[in-house]
């Protein structure tokens, strides 16, 4: 057991370094990185292709990686909003890693470019431990899947710059109660602001990219107090991912525990 921990910190101590190092060359081409992540289905893309449309409208230059273990769906419904867009499939992997990041950056997006957004592979747990070099870390939840999301997956809430509550125009079809999820994400991540959006109305929008540009502007990124602690800490998470997230090469050993989480990249 011993063994197979040391594995996941080197892997993660590995990746911790690639993604300080992406973070610097992604800051000396300009390029502000935006990780989105979420369960699967929550509204990514959805609200992405909003985001991406709205950019251009106010003439910032925004693009979009995004990942999945299969199909080039996302980045089809992307590409509808004239942004430059990448496509990433994982092999398997549930979650993207800062050394694929570089590979897939690597002469992309075009000069030019101020804002990525990474769209991470629909998933609570494995991609909260993988820094990609971002700058801003989102994580969204939908009015549908449980105030108590926040609290079950602490690691992937506590370490958000920016909590989004998304398909808000669903919230009183599902009964979402807003004070029990607001508390639930100020118990893992006291001060983090959250935004509720959604992709039909458009709600929220422009809020969330006045954010981003903020960031793109040297603002401060809220600080989660998570930051640079160990997830053994706070207990172990389990991975609920498909078996076939663990047959890839990088897959990591222990079955479905998640891997503990990285320390938060210096933002
Ligand atoms: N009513 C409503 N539906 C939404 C909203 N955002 C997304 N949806 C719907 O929710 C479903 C999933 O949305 P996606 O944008 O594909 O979700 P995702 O998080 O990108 O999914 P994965 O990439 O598979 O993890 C689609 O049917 C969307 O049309 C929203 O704000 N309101
Ligand atoms: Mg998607």
């Amino acid at each position: 057991m011993c063994r197979v921990v040391d594995v996941r910190q080197a892997v993660l101590a590995r990746n911790d370094g690639l993604a300080a190092g992406l973070r610097r060359e992604l800051d000396g081409r300009g390029i502000t990185a935006v990780n989105l992540l979420s369960s699967p289905g929550s509204g990514k893309t959805a609200l992405l292709e909003l985001l991406l449309t709205r950019a251009a409208g106010r003439g910032v230059p925004a693009a979009a990686l995004t990942a999945d273990l299969a199909t080039e769906n996302d980045a089809r419904r992307l590409a509808r909003s004239g942004a430059p867009v990448k496509q990433v499939l994982t092999g398997g992997l549930c979650h993207l890693e800062a050394a694929q990041m570089r590979g897939h950056l690597r002469g992309w997006p075009p000069q030019g470019t101020r804002v990525l957004f990474v769209e991470n592979v629909g998933n609570l747990v494995c991609p909260a431990a993988y820094d990609l070099g971002e700058t801003l870390r989102v994580v969204l939840m939908s009015v549908t899947e449980g105030e108590d999301k926040p609290v079950k997956y602490p690691t992937a809430f506590g370490l958000a710059n920016l909590v989004v509550l998304s398909k808000a125009d669903l919230g009183e079809a599902a009964g979402f109660d807003g004070d029990a999820f607001a508390e639930s994400v100020e118990r893992v991540n006291p001060g983090v602001g959250v935004l509720h959006t959604s992709a039909r109305t458009g709600q929220g929008v422009d809020e969330f990219l006045d954010r981003v540009l903020a960031v793109c502007e040297g603002a401060r990124p809220h600080r989660p107090p998570l930051a640079g602690r160990h997830l053994r800490e706070h207990g172990h998470e389990h991975g609920h991912g498909h078996p076939r997230d663990h047959e890839h090469p990088h897959a990591h050993p222990g079955g479905e525990d998640a891997p503990p989480a990285a320390g938060l990249p210096a933002r």
